[in-house]
């Protein structure tokens, strides 16, 4: 495998500080040197350009929408030429809006993408339902063609995923309009619930033979607060009861085993909140098995 790494230093999706250095920090866990201890060609292309917080308020209610759908612009297109050199993309966040851009580069070249949304949120919120108006609480929503213009045409028209083709693992904080579209669209979810009753297992064996059949290409999007927040402090919107450090390497794990990625991304690691750089250690650890790495 060839691997990509792509560094999104943005923190404009929410209005916690410091989670632009969330890709520093993880490079400072030792992201490149992990890797290239497994049989991997790894490449650091270095970070993305991202505009500058807007401080008048716009026509709109999403916060800081004109600098995010730039730089979302920007990194679809980073995105999208890794895939076509044949080179798997690792993106590093930054916060989860990131996952516009990255959808948005990853749907040019795959018709039927799958994509695992590890995360205690849903993600599925638009200008209409979004309590908070911080873009990091739309991206989903957005890859499935609902929200403002200025992100769902970014990497073209269209929308980039099916809502057949994604599957959340460790939802525990879903706003009201979520709920709904959850059920209207009928998006498979792992609610907490769910890891508690089956077991991590399970629910990976269940989320692989879902979309093992349907896709021509599944990527995961890895919200460090889908974990405990024990095992990964550092985050902006930390939710307890989350999934943890022991059951996220199994997922990761068995990810690897069934040979199904064709694309990561690991966001919301913040080092301001975070325990001397713990979550970007935590986030280090669970790339390293995603990719292969083996204790014997
Ligand atoms: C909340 C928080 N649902 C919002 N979302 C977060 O602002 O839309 N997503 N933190 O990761
Ligand atoms: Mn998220
Ligand atoms: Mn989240
Ligand atoms: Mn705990």
């Amino acid at each position: 495998k060839n691997i990509s790494i792509i560094g999104v230093p943005m923190d404009l999706g929410q209005t916690r500080r410091g989670v632009d250095m969330g890709p520093s920090a993880i490079r400072y866990a030792g992201i490149v040197e992990r890797l290239e201890q497994i049989n991997l060609e790894i490449e650091d292309l270095g970070d993305i350009e991202i505009g500058s917080r807007e401080r008048t308020a716009g026509e709109s209610n999403l916060k800081n929408l004109k600098a995010v759908a730039e730089a979302s612009e920007t990194l679809s297109s980073r995105v999208d030429e890794v895939v076509k050199q044949g080179k798997f993309p690792l993106v590093l966040g930054g916060d989860h809006s990131i996952a516009i851009g990255t959808i948005a580069g990853l749907a040019k070249n795959y018709s039927n993408m799958g994509v695992i949304w590890y995360d205690a949120h849903g993600d599925l919120n638009t200008g209409e339902t979004s309590p908070s108006g911080n873009i990091h609480g739309m991206p989903l929503a957005v890859s499935l063609g609902l929200g403002d213009p200025a992100l769902t045409g970014i990497g073209g028209t269209g929308t980039k995923l099916k809502p057949e083709n994604i599957v959340i693992i460790g939802a525990r904080s879903l706003d009201e309009g979520e709920k709904v579209l959850i059920k209207e669209k009928g998006i498979k979810v792992f609610t907490m619930h769910e890891i508690d009753r089956m077991g991590m297992t399970a629910v990976m064996e269940e989320t692989i033979a879902y979309l093992k059949d349907r896709t021509d290409g599944v990527h995961l999007s890895l919200d460090l607060d889908g974990l405990d927040p024990h095992d990964a402090p550092g985050v902006g919107t930390p939710v307890m009861g989350g999934i943890s450090y022991r059951e996220s390497h199994l997922a990761m794990e068995m990810l690897e085993e069934a040979n199904i990625l064709t694309s990561a991304e690991f966001v919301e690691v913040n080092p301001i909140l975070d325990e001397r750089n713990k979550t970007a250690s935590v986030a280090v650890a669970l790339m390293g098995s995603l990719f292969g790495e083996k204790l014997l």
